[in-house]
């Protein structure tokens, strides 16, 4: 199996986050991709490819045009506005508040085109966010081009990015970006299974009307943990889409044993659907160790959750997602490559 990754993406750095309503030091930081990197190759997953530059146009099939403007001209505002270091954003438009029209001032266009104030946005996200889209589309090209599977080593990742908000660490939705492309190429069916800890909000919303691309979370229970808004049972998609959304909220706590009653109720809706490409969107931070999250996931059930995935018989996309446990992220990581793969 090919995995994709740059070293452009390790260029976002950010030193602090908001979490827990203090500033305390980032989890989604470089290491975590050297990590995995360097543990592909000691266990001989498969070669390591640079992504190649798809440019803006895929990019604009997901996103708004006007939120791609502002992460990328992001930082000479920010530096010309007087500011230094990374930026948080820190009042929304919610409500009765309007999203229109557009701030001109910094911290207007922060709060327009984000959700959360726990995504540090630096010099270099906009480079590393970009890099990391392009690992998503070059996996992505290999599938198209016959490979059975791929890996693309997204960082920063993706899945609460929406069509014209960050938040939850992420920028640019790598694997919604992956998935329409795959369309835009002629693939009919695609389907995302998120198997982070955490609600994809951002690839929900963004396939929510649509029947082409199915999406499935596994993930804590929004009620009781990020991103809180969305993410719960009765949201079954909506228009073309209904039925096209599925969620499995779990209680703090989860563990293999009830986590595996969950994936064999998506894999059932992934045999029904039978889509040409799976994209998986892989959180590791379901492990026992992550330092912000709570279900009880050992080294083995990723290594048997990759195996349980094979047995779909899929096109397969890993696309890496969360996990904060940096000690433990290569190996939990390449075990779910290795379970697929057959050991
Ligand atoms: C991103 B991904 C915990 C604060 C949580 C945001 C978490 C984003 C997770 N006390 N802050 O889904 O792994
Ligand atoms: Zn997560």
């Amino acid at each position: 199996m090919k995995t994709v990754f740059s070293p452009v993406q390790l260029t976002h750095d950010p030193k602090m986050e908001i979490s827990d309503g203090k500033l305390k030091p980032a989890v989604e930081i470089p290491s975590r991709a050297e990590m995995v990197r360097s543990e592909i190759l000691a266990r001989k997953i498969g070669p390591l490819w640079t992504p190649q530059d798809f440019g803006r146009a895929p990019l604009e099939r997901v996103h708004t045009g006007e939120y791609l403007d502002f992460l990328e001209s992001f930082w000479s505002r920010w530096t010309g506005a007087g500011r230094q270091g990374e930026a948080f954003p820190f009042v929304w438009p919610v409500r009765q508040l309007r999203a229109a029209p557009t701030p001109s001032h910094i911290d207007g266009l922060l709060g327009r085109f984000s959700f959360d104030a726990g995504t540090p946005l630096g010099e270099h996200t906009w480079a590393a966010a970009t890099a990391s889209a392009n690992s998503a589309l070059t996996a992505a090209r290999f599938l198209r081009e016959g490979d059975r599977s791929a890996f693309a080593l997204c960082r920063p990742p993706g899945h609460h990015a929406a069509a014209d908000y960050f938040g939850g660490y992420c920028f640019l939705n790598n694997a919604a970006i992956a998935a329409q492309w795959l369309r835009d190429q002629g693939t009919a069916r695609v389907a995302i299974l998120d198997v982070d800890y955490h609600h994809g909000n951002g690839t929900q919303a963004i396939f929510y009307e649509r029947a082409d691309v199915m999406f499935l979370s596994i993930h804590a229970d929004p009620k009781e943990e990020y991103p809180y808004f969305l993410g719960h049972a009765d949201e079954t998609g909506e228009k073309a889409g209904k039925g096209f959304t599925h969620n499995w909220p779990l209680p703090p706590g989860t563990d293999w044993t009830r986590y595996s009653e969950a994936l064999e109720e998506a894999c059932r809706w992934l045999t029904v659907y039978s889509p040409d490409v799976l994209i998986v969107s892989l959180g590791l931070d379901t492990y026992e160790n992550d330092p912000i999250s709570q279900f009880r996931f050992v080294p083995e059930d990723f290594l048997r959750l990759g195996a349980r995935l094979a047995r779909l018989g899929k096109p397969t996309l890993f696309v890496m997602e969360g996990g904060y446990a940096v000690d433990a992220l290569g190996s939990n990581c390449v075990n779910v490559l290795e379970g697929f793969l057959g050991g």
